[in-house]
């Protein structure tokens, strides 16, 4: 493969955004080599300025869930923007999309739209704190809810990729209401509340842990939590930014039954366009300003091009049997992978749930962020580095998940699982 020209524009990138890039993971920092510059997104497929294909496990980290440039996504933006592209008045797409979203998600009885999960999850926060007028919230180490001052502690995503536990910036006393427990052991989440009686608002969980890899809740976990926060006046919010439409029509709340308080959202509902939303209780809901006190603005919030986009694939994920072939797609290269990797006899293991798949370089069973932290990091790099040259597009990070979307075709599958079995070989030697 040829990256002259993504070589160039990095180079010329680097000059004006810092490392070249508008979002830390995209820089491949961790797994080395340049970041090839996009130009073209297709179905399953992806292309960069230098010409070369790859099939996309990335899918722009979880919205196109249809693929890129689904056809009825795009008619429907060209549509509507030739109408406008923003009024900064309330439109009535924006009841569309949340009337969508509370029939998907029951336990969203109200939704307010914004423009990232960033926002959604750190309003999540301020209104659980309004709510309940308690200061303190709870997340989990290796957790990554956006980029927020009091939720940069110990984060997944990005700051575990670039070994950044904490961050510059953030001053002490931002962060000193934020405590931080263990995923997948509840009675570190106990033990929090004994040690801060009635000073806890919320406690903000991935249910199903995605940015340090994937790594699905133990059984009872979930249950356990909702259990806690109830006993203790707090409020349990899920940050579904990932899972939500993703893991299902309901997101994880419906696969595993726990009805949060709050609900932070995302990637999906935009549609490739920029979205968060978070929702919840009414009642809760009902003191988000102007309908009550707690302060929460955007611009181009509820924006009629992005919201299109949301409506638009949330139709199409709302049609039977579409969850069906994205299990279908990812059982296929599930099993192709772990055949490759026992055949090669590697201490390598696949972590998979619907249509979200990581390949963890470690045997040790995983929990939590410090099980997945002994991953042979340097391994994965000199995979993913030999799986981009062999046109597939993987996330350069060992603590990401791959994306599969309704338009990757079988065709595709096993010619993945081909360029990942010539990868791992290379790997390992
Ligand atoms: P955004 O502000 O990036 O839209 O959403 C933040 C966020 C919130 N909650 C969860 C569970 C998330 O996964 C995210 C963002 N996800 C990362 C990838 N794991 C976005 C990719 C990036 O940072 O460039």
């Amino acid at each position: 493969m040829n990256f002259t020209r993504s070589e160039a524009l990095f180079e010329e990138a680097q000059k004006y955004l810092p490392g070249g890039v508008d979002s830390p993971v995209r820089a491949f920092k961790s797994v080395g080599g340049i970041p090839p510059f996009m130009v073209k997104g297709a179905g399953s497929k992806i292309y960069d300025v230098d010409g070369n294909e790859y099939i996309d496990y990335i899918c722009s980290w979880g919205p196109l869930i249809l693929g890129h440039s689904h056809p009825q996504v795009l008619d429907a933006i060209k549509k509507v923007a030739e109408l406008g592209t923003s009024f900064g008045a309330p439109t009535e797409l924006e009841i569309t999309l949340a009337k969508m979203v509370a029939a998907a998600i029951p336990s969203i009885e109200m939704v307010r739209f914004v423009n990232s999960g960033t926002e959604a999850t750190m309003t999540a926060l301020r209104l659980a704190r309004g709510y309940t007028g308690k200061d303190k919230i709870i997340k989990f180490s290796g957790g990554y809810h956006g980029h927020a001052d009091g939720l940069l502690v110990k984060g997944g995503s990005g700051m575990a990729t670039l070994s950044l536990p904490n961050c510059p910036g953030v001053p002490t006393k931002y962060v000193e209401n934020t405590l931080v427990a263990t995923y997948n052991d509840a009675d570190s989440v106990e033990q929090l509340f004994k040690s801060n009686p009635g000073e806890i608002a919320a406690v903000i969980v991935e249910p199903i842990a995605a940015n340090i890899g994937l790594v699905p809740p133990l059984t009872g976990f979930l249950k356990d939590l909702r259990r806690i926060t109830k006993e203790n006046d707090a409020l349990l919010i899920f940050d579904e930014v990932i899972s939500g439409f993703r893991v299902g029509y309901g997101g994880a709340q419906a696969l595993y039954g726990i009805t949060p308080d709050l609900t932070c959202l995302g990637k999906i509902i935009g549609g490739g366009l920029p979205v968060g939303a978070y929702g919840g209780k009414r009642e809760i809901m009902s003191m988000i300003a102007p309908a009550g006190p707690v302060y929460q603005a955007g611009t181009l919030s509820g924006n009629p091009l992005a919201v299109t986009a949301g409506i638009e694939t949330l139709k199409v994920l709302s049609q039977p049997g579409v969850y069906e072939q994205l299990d279908k797609s990812t059982d296929l290269l599930e099993a192709g992978i772990k055949k490759a990797i026992s055949s090669l006899n590697l201490n390598i293991q696949v972590s998979r749930l619907a249509s979200l798949l990581t390949i963890f370089f470690t045997d040790n069973p995983l929990t939590d962020y410090d099980s997945v932290a002994t991953a042979d990091t340097a391994m994965f790099a000199k995979f993913h580095q030999q799986l981009l040259r062999s046109g597939i597009y993987w996330a350069p990070s060992q603590f990401e998940a791959a994306f599969i979307s309704l338009a990757h075709t079988d065709t595709d599958i096993n010619t993945t699982i081909d360029k990942i079995s010539d990868a791992l070989s290379f790997a390992a030697r």
